[in-house]
This record gives C-alpha cells, structure tokens and sequence, in this order.
C-alpha cells in the first residue's frame, strides 16, 4: 500500500515537472516524445530498464568533452552518450537514469539532446563541524547521495576525530577505524567522489623537521589506507600555529614531497587560519597577502566568505582572491549547527551568488552532525555548485523534499519552514522562518512587550490556527512513517516539541479570543502544561555542554508564546486568579568591549548541588577569540537576583586575566558584594592573548 502510495505521489510530481534532471544540465533541448520500451544494455547501472527489444545505447569518448561533462542525446532509433573520462561517462548515465524513471512512471520517453559539464570543478562537502562525528554508515550513504547528483568531493576533517586533530594527528589509525576509512575511500571510488582526508595539525605543531616529517608520515599511511586526495587545516587555532610563512612552508613541502613525487594523487587543499574577511589582517602585506606570494599557486586555499557564517558573495570573493592570488575554495558553513546546537536548520539554501562562478576553484557545504537531516540542503549545494544560473533556492528546496520524501513531502515542509533559523549567535547568521505567519506574531509580541495584547482579527486566527494544526499533524506524520528511519531517529525530539508547541499556540488564540476571565483563567492553566512539556522535552533531550536541549519554531513563534505566558501570568495575578510563581529566574545581558561577542546568547541553566541554583552562562565557544589589554567579557545583571560565585574556564592557563564586579559598571573590584550588577573577565596584563572561553558561568544564591 505504501509503495502504491509513494508511486502516486511520484507520478504525480513528475508530471507537474516533466523531464525535470538534477543538478540542472547547461543546455538541454526537448523534441517530442516516444513511447518507451526499456533499454537495450547489459550496463548494471541499467539493469532496472533493460529490455532486449528495446532502445539502443550507443556510447563515444571524444577528446574535447570537458573533463566532468558529457552530451546525451535520444532520437527514436538510439540513445547516445558522449563523454572524455569515466566520470563524465558516470554523470552521463546517472542523467539518463532520471530520464528513464521518469519514462518508466509516464510512459513516454522525452527526445532530448543534453550538454552538459559543471561551473564549479570542486562540489561537495567538508564533514568539518564540532561534535560527534558522523557514523560509518552514514557516511557510506552520503558517498551514494553525492555520486547521485553528481558531486564530487568529500573532505574528511570532524574536528572531535582525535587522529585528524589534537593530540594524536601524529599516530596513525588503529586497526579498525584504519579499516573503515579504507572502505570509505572505496565507497566514494565507486561513485566518483574525490575522498580528501584533512589534518589539523596546528594546536600543537612545532615548525621543525620532526613535525614536517610527522605529517608526511601520516599521509603516507592515509595512502597506503587508498587515499589520494589530501588537505591541511588552520582554522580555529592560536600561537605558533597560526604564522603564514610557517603555514606556506609546510604546505610546500608537502607538494614537493608527497604529491610531486606520485602521479595519483590530487591537488593539495588548505584551510587558513585567517579564514574568513572578519577575521583577516586587513593590512597590506599580512597573513593573506604572505599566503598569495610564498604557496605554491597549485595549491587551493579555503574559505568561508565575509565572516564565518555568511552568504557568498560576488565582491567577498573578489576581496579575497585578490590577495591569495588565486580563486578561493568556498567552505560554506552551512546548514552546520554545532553553533546552536539546539536548532535544526532545515531551510532554502540562499545567498548563493550566481555570478561568483569564476571567483570559486570549488563550492563546499560544512553540514550538520545530522547527516540525513542534512541531505535537502547538500542536494541544494550539488545545484548551485553545477549551474549557478539556473540555481533556484526555493524551488530546489520544494524539488528536493518531494523526491526525497515523497510520502511525507508536504509535513515534512511545513516542519522544515519553522526550522531555519539559528537564532541570535555570536555568528550573526539569520534565516528566514515561519513566512507564512511570522509578520502577524511579530507585532503580537511586539504588543505583549508593550503589557499589550490585540485581539487577532478572524482572517488571522484561521490562518494562525491552520498553521498550529499542521504543526501537530506533521509532527505526527513524519513521527508515524516508517521509511525513513535514520532521519526520523536524528531529528525525533525535534518533532516531538513541534507537536507539543503547536498545541500551546492553539490554546494561545483560544485566549486571544477569550473575554471571560474564569474562562481565560481556565485556558491559561491548560496553556502552562503544554508549555511545560516543552521544558520537560527542552531539558531531557540533546544534552550537550554546548546549546543544549531542543526548540522549534523559535524565531517568531516561541517569542510569542514565552511573552504570552508573561503576559497572561501578570495579568491574570492582578486580577487575584492563584497563578502559580514561574520560577525567578535571573536575567543578564551581554557586557563587553569585544564587538564580535555582543550578540553571544545568555542561557539559563540550574546547578544542582544540594540545592539547584539558578546559572547564567555564556555558550561555550569554538574559536579563539583575540584579548587585547583591558578587553572584557561578561554580563550586567538585570534582575534583582545575587550573585554567588562566578566560575569561569579558559583554553589554557593565562597571566593577567581576573574576574572583575562592579554595582555600577563604572568602579570595578575584585571582591563580590551584595550591590554587584556587572561581573566580568577581563585582561589585565598588557599582552594580546588569543583565549577559548569553555566555561562562564554566574551562579546566583
Ligand atoms: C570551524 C568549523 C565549524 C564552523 C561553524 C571553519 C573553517 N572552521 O568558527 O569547524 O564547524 O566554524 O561553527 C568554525 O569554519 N569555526
């Protein structure tokens, strides 16, 4: 029943979009139809449509087809693919497959005469988030995925993979995890990916003889395990490390030691340390420009664009590859969310330049631990990165999640519209959510901050109470289907909050409406045990040191429903309703000289010792972030709750640095008292140091 129903739906989106190839080919005219009869061709990739009596599979090598390209033209006699290498001959079939599935749901098989060759040499992605790295499995099916549509690079560097970073870049693999790399490097032969393995060496590298020579070594047991694509990242590091002239010199070494002395291995990628445009030495002759002059021009230079987290643009690209003197290699970082690792950032993957085509020597997606999950947006990547003209954001997003998810396309949009946006990060990165409805609960919330709250108009509540049904229907149906279990079991307590909001919103407009006060009374206490459930999900699942817990839907619709609560709470108290005290929590906001951490979130947290006690605390952070003297980080406190203690961990252990008090943000001490409102770390020595704040925390009484 359930393949009928897939079949259906599949008939169904094909026809609307007939003849319809992914990533979409350079040129591509139709001439009609014929009816279809299978395919003459004993090839296994064709086994599925082959048919002794029917079309022909005429096959040529032609010297001046470009590398990756091919053509593929169907008359009514013959089918005929022409290509130069094998992996053109591969990209030609997965092609014609599309073609013929779809002729085998309608039918018909279209007359087409295809060209066809990538805009961008390099497509694909960095597995280089923080936090677990992906499973073997499903690492086996991205390779699969990426040969599908036709991406051709996978970079091995998960920043937790202890053998590809600090502290045992030096070893080499033990035994069985030296096995499964093998058998990935397999995988991605088999479906022409280029399988890079990265190493980060430069926590700890010394720039001697001895470390040159450890990496060296350690590629050369990466390629006796049949790798034979290498890369070397600088990103997120400090001290030694980071020097350019050291970087260069390593890397050339590696080129004339290691890649120049074998003739199957391919060019040489590196991950600078300055990385980004924000976080680049704008000064003539520095870090960049040192890169431009002293690599070797063969070697490709990362690069994520104007910060860390940015669209990719046109002039950013330019700016950049002005000074490396070379075409940088997009590191997207996108959809990764090892920054606000309780969203799933599920949206259109947009603000892709089309025009930045020639500025680009490749295009790749640093994704979520979340390999599945991720799987709508590596599929929007492999678009861009093939035809940047034809890419379209929104209807690759649409496209990809019916053939994708067929059975479950429609719920799994709506789910995936209120879960785009990462919320506000020390990144800066924000994405469109929830369109349909955010405009109407913005100004809602807008109100309720004001101790306001408009009656919706009717046109509004239907639309509000449509949108909040589909949350719970969605929900449920992606939580019901079985065929896709991996998914499901990634993004599980997601959906379950999903469920749990949508209902709290429902009661919300039931409220809005609601003159009677025993009534709105009523309502509210029914509200508070959804809201509840949402805590209870919130503070079980995804337990992370990091952003832990779960929220959907937080950009416009969680706002709402958190100033609803604080709305109907004071309300319904001064009407002498027995509401029940939410808990004191304390609250602070950003204190800092430091612009790139002003838009750190706060979070709360409790400490649970013999008593709880309410935290506040700043996310744990990535990177290394510049101290200059005097420079500062903390918070102002702005309830009236106590400070008790205030811990904080950094990175290593620095001279000079101390936690500072203040009642008035003007006379600071270095003893807590009762009339504290500011707390902060600062650098009190008169050096620079570049620090990893893992742990700052305020604990109040
Ligand atoms: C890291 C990366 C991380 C990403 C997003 C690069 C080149 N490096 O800030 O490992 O997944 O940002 O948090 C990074 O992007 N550092």
């Amino acid at each position: 029943m359930k393949n009928f129903i897939i079949l259906i739906v599949l008939l169904l989106a094909f026809q609307t979009h007939a003849q319809q190839i992914y990533p979409i080919p350079q040129r591509m005219e139709s001439q009609g139809k014929v009816p279809y009869a299978g395919v003459r061709s004993s090839l296994p990739d064709l086994s599925l449509y082959h048919n002794k009596s029917g079309i022909k599979l005429k096959e040529s090598i032609q010297k001046g087809v470009p590398a990756e390209g091919y053509s593929l033209t169907i008359t009514p006699k013959q089918i005929h693919i022409v290509y130069s290498t094998e992996r053109g001959r591969f990209y030609a079939l997965k092609t014609l497959v599309q073609l013929l599935n779809q002729a085998q749901l309608v039918g018909e098989l279209p007359l087409v005469k295809i060209t066809d060759s990538p805009d961008i040499p390099f497509r694909g992605t960095v597995e280089g988030f923080y936090g677990q790295p992906w499973s073997h499995v499903d690492r086996i099916a991205q390779l699969r995925f990426y040969g599908d549509w036709k991406l051709n690079t996978y970079i091995y560097g998960p920043k937790d993979d202890p053998y590809h970073s600090s502290p045992k870049w030096r070893e080499p693999y033990p035994a069985a995890e030296a096995a499964r790399l093998s058998e990935l490097v397999q995988e991605a032969k088999e479906n022409h990916v280029d399988f890079y393995w990265a190493i980060h060496p430069g926590l700890d590298i010394k720039w001697n003889k001895a470390d040159s020579t450890a990496v060296l070594h350690k590629f050369e047991w990466m390629y006796d395990l049949g790798v034979r694509h290498f890369a070397v990242f600088f990103d997120d590091i400090s001290g030694e490390g980071t020097k350019a002239e050291k970087q260069a010199g390593l890397l050339n070494y590696l080129q004339k030691e290691f890649i120049d002395k074998r003739k199957d291995v391919g060019a040489l990628i590196m991950c600078p340390t300055e990385y980004n445009k924000g976080w680049s030495n704008p000064k003539e002759g520095t870090y960049l420009d040192i890169l431009g002059d002293q690599l070797d021009p063969r070697i490709h230079v990362m690069w994520t664009g104007n910060t860390v987290i940015h669209d990719i643009t046109l002039e950013g690209q330019q700016w950049v590859n002005k000074r490396i003197k070379r075409p940088s290699f997009v590191w997207w970082n996108f959809p990764v969310s090892d920054y606000v690792r309780n969203h799933l950032l599920l949206g259109e993957a947009y603000g892709l330049d089309k025009n930045a085509k020639l500025e680009m020597a490749g295009f790749v997606s640093n994704p979520m631990d979340k390999p599945e999950a991720s799987k709508v947006a590596i599929f929007s990547i492999a678009n861009y990165a093939w035809n940047l003209k034809a890419y379209d954001p929104a209807k690759t997003w649409e496209d990809v999640i019916d053939l994708l998810y067929p059975d479950m396309a429609k719920s799994y949009k709506l789910f995936s519209s209120h879960n785009t946006d990462p919320g506000p990060s020390y990144h800066q990165y924000r994405r469109a959510e929830s369109q349909k409805i955010a405009a109407i609960l913005e100004k809602q919330t807008n109100s309720l901050i004001e101790g306001k709250s408009t009656v919706l108009a009717s046109s509004d509540i239907e639309l509000l109470r449509n949108e909040f049904l589909a949350f719970i229907s969605s929900a449920d149906e992606i939580l019901s289907n079985s065929n896709y279990g991996t998914l499901i079991t990634e993004i599980r307590p997601w959906l379950q909050y999903f469920a749990v909001e949508g209902q709290a919103a429902l009661v919300l407009l039931s409220m809005n409406q609601e003159q009677n006060p025993d009534k709105l009374y009523t309502l509210f206490g029914q509200f508070q045990l959804l809201r509840d459930q949402m805590i209870a999900i919130d503070q079980k699942e995804n337990r992370n040191p990091y952003q832990p817990g779960i929220v959907t839907a937080s950009r416009y619709v969680l706002p709402w429903i958190e100033q609803s609560n604080i709305y109907y709470h004071t309300l319904l108290k001064s009407e002498g309703y027995p509401v029940k005290d939410a808990v004191n929590q304390p609250k602070a906001s950003m204190y800092t000289n430091i612009e790139m951490l002003r838009s750190l979130p706060i979070q709360n947290d409790v400490w649970t010792g013999n008593r709880p006690f309410q935290v506040l605390k700043l996310g744990k952070m990535l990177e290394f972030i510049p101290f200059k003297p005097q420079d500062y980080v903390g918070v102002e406190i702005t309830s009236s709750s106590r400070v008790r203690e205030v811990r904080y961990k950094l990175d290593k252990k620095v001279e000079g640095f101390e936690v500072q008090y203040s009642a008035d943000g003007k006379t600071w001490v270095t003893k807590k008292d009762p009339q504290i409102k500011y707390v902060r770390l600062i650098n009190n020595s008169n050096q620079t140091t570049a620090v990893k704040i893992e742990q700052f925390e305020v604990i109040f009484e």
